[in-house]
């Protein structure tokens, strides 16, 4: 079976993925790390607390636990990025470096996702192509874009099995976002639940893709399982399941709570980040090379996520 490893596994993607790889490759063939303690994800399988940026100690776990294939989850996300570029950088692209080194050297499959906000403003807004135009505004973009041509560079260069999806704002009710332009899609529903109001930081008619983090796992694995000889792009695919605006989901939202209330507090940054990003991907070369079909819609990502929050709550 397959060894596999994660870096950044305490985050939002991760702390899903772990135990979605885990129950698919089995739990000890699934290594999670992350900078900090996380014993949800020590419960079940192994757990190595590793600084991604330190190279020397990420290359003794791959040597350790023999790894086949790396997924890289570490990264700072847009909003926070752009308090702190430089910061944003070396943890991005530390990350990213050490994760293609160790996957050339230790020869590993890498998994990084890159992300919508790999285009910016001069990029076609509306299904938006596969292979256009891509000047982002944002170091988080920037990052994403240089991490795409490595992507390409090792596996041209050296031979790298380097795959990777641009996610869109990942909606989930396990472990939230941080620092992200599109957590307002996931902070409503805890608001909603809680506190039957929300303020909203992104202005009412900006849209953005969207994916319910179900959807997002089976992208993970699936890109990693295609078969290489269908993919004629690598770095990286547009994936997708639906586009909003804050306004579209509030209405949403209102259907199953016509109490719930929503207002604006528009914050500059995040408003400006969203709208140097798409409307909405066309994602026909993911859906034509590997297969990808969501399964979700607002609909009933709404439905789930106002059943587990509350559950939560109880
Ligand atoms: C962010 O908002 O920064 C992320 C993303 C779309 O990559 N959720």
């Amino acid at each position: 079976m397959k060894k596999i490893l994660i870096i950044g596994a305490g985050g939002q993607i991760g702390s899903e993925l772990t135990m979605r790889l885990r129950s698919v490759y089995g739990n000890e063939n699934v290594v999670a790390t992350d900078m900090r303690d996380c014993p949800m994800l020590a419960a079940n399988g192994p757990f190595v607390q590793l600084n991604a940026l330190d190279g020397e100690a990420y290359a003794e776990v791959v040597k350790k636990y023999k790894i086949d294939a790396i997924y890289n989850l570490v990264a700072l996300l847009s909003a926070v990025g752009e308090a702190n570029p430089q910061k944003a950088w070396q943890i991005n692209m530390g990350a990213l470096m050490n994760s293609l080194e160790i996957a050339r050297e230790y020869n590993c499959a890498l998994f990084t996702p890159s992300s919508i906000g790999a285009f910016g403003p001069n990029s076609p807004k509306v299904k938006t192509p596969q292979d256009t135009v891509m000047r982002p505004t944002t170091i988080y973009g920037v990052c994403k874009v240089t991490g795409e041509l490595l992507g390409d560079y090792y596996h041209k260069r050296f031979g790298v099995d380097t795959r990777s999806v641009r996610f869109p704002g990942l909606i989930s009710n396990v472990t939230l976002p941080g620092g992200g332009t599109t957590d307002y899609a996931v902070e409503i529903y805890y608001d909603a639940v809680k506190k039957g109001s929300y303020v909203c930081p992104i202005p009412s008619d900006v849209y953005m893709d969207m994916m319910y983090m179900p959807d997002a796992l089976d992208a993970c694995i699936q890109i990693m399982e295609a078969d290489p000889s269908k993919l004629v792009h690598r770095n990286s695919f547009n994936v997708t399941s639906m586009s909003f605006t804050p306004e579209m989901l509030y209405a949403e939202l209102r259907k199953a709570m016509p109490g719930f209330t929503m207002t604006y507090d528009v914050d500059p940054v995040k408003e400006s980040i969203a709208r140097s990003w798409p409307d909405s991907l066309d994602d026909t070369c993911a859906r034509e090379e590997w297969g990808w079909k969501p399964k979700w819609d607002m609909k009933s990502m709404t439905e789930d996520m106002l059943r587990a929050v509350r559950e939560k709550k109880e």
